[in-house]
């Protein structure tokens, strides 16, 4: 199976060996999100796993995040080959206090691979800074991701910080991350939510045909 040497790699931290093992599924036929949904993600979810038992740590999770990141440098192109004429523009970061990317790297490809242009701010950025690229690149869409219970307020804080700034009627909003909800997303006055990077596509459509 193609796909066991991935998703060890990942799991173990192996980056050569994840880029390699992409590397040889690519050329026995597998597509590009066939490996990140029955590979990638589930190697990184299992990490999760084992470090909320305790059986991994902090350097651990760093070092399969990197491996992550390797094996999805080269299903980046193809993703975004995939993709059609220019449908929209989205700027997209991870919120105040949080550093976890992967998943926001994942909707921020596969937008792109669905025909968005994709402004990435990158981490920990802070309301003002989603402001201010709203205000310099006026996107059709501003998306932020976060992974900690304890950053989600960020959203409410950026999304604030756009109805002072009175642009908020300029830009449809969109949230996702592990730990947000629909109900969350409501909650802080987000025009969209949505829980997986595929789903996060189709939403910016909805979003855009609104
Ligand atoms: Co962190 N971490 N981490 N971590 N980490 C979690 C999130 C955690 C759930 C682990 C756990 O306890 N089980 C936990 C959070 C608990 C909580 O708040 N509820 C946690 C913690 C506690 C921490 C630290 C505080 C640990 C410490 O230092 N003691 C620390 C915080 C640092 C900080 O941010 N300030 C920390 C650090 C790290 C690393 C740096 C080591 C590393 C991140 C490296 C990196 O991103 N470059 C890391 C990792 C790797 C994880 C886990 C294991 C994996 C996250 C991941 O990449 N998943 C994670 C456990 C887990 O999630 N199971 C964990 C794979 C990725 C594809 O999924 O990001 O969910 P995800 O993205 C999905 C969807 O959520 C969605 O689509 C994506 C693709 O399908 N999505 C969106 C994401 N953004 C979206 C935006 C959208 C739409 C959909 O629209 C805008």
């Amino acid at each position: 199976m193609p796909l066991s040497p991935i998703y060890q790699a990942v799991l173990d931290g192996n980056a050569p060996a994840a880029r390699a093992g992409v590397a040889a599924a690519l050329a026995a036929g597998l597509s590009a999100e066939a490996i990140l949904n029955n590979a990638c993600i589930p190697a990184m979810t299992e990490v999760g796993r084992l470090f909320e038992d305790g059986e991994k740590f902090v350097p651990e999770m760093l070092i399969s995040a990197r491996a992550m990141s390797a094996a999805t440098e080269l299903l980046k192109p193809i993703l975004a080959a995939e993709g059609v004429a220019q449908v929209g523009s989205v700027v997209i970061g991870t919120v105040a206090g949080d550093l976890h990317d992967i998943g926001k790297n994942l909707v921020g490809m596969m937008l792109e691979g669905a025909g968005f242009v994709v402004i990435d701010l990158g981490v920990d950025v802070p309301p003002q800074r989603f402001v201010e690229a709203v205000r310099s690149h006026r996107p059709d869409i501003l998306a932020m991701s976060a992974l900690l219970t304890t950053t989600t307020r960020a959203m409410l804080n950026t999304i604030a910080a756009l109805h002072e700034a009175k642009m908020r009627d300029q830009v449809k909003v969109m949230v996702g991350g592990a730990p947000i909800t629909q109900a969350f997303a409501d909650e802080v006055g987000a025009d969209g939510f949505s829980a997986d990077a595929g789903a996060a596509v189709r939403k910016a459509k909805e979003l855009l045909a609104r």
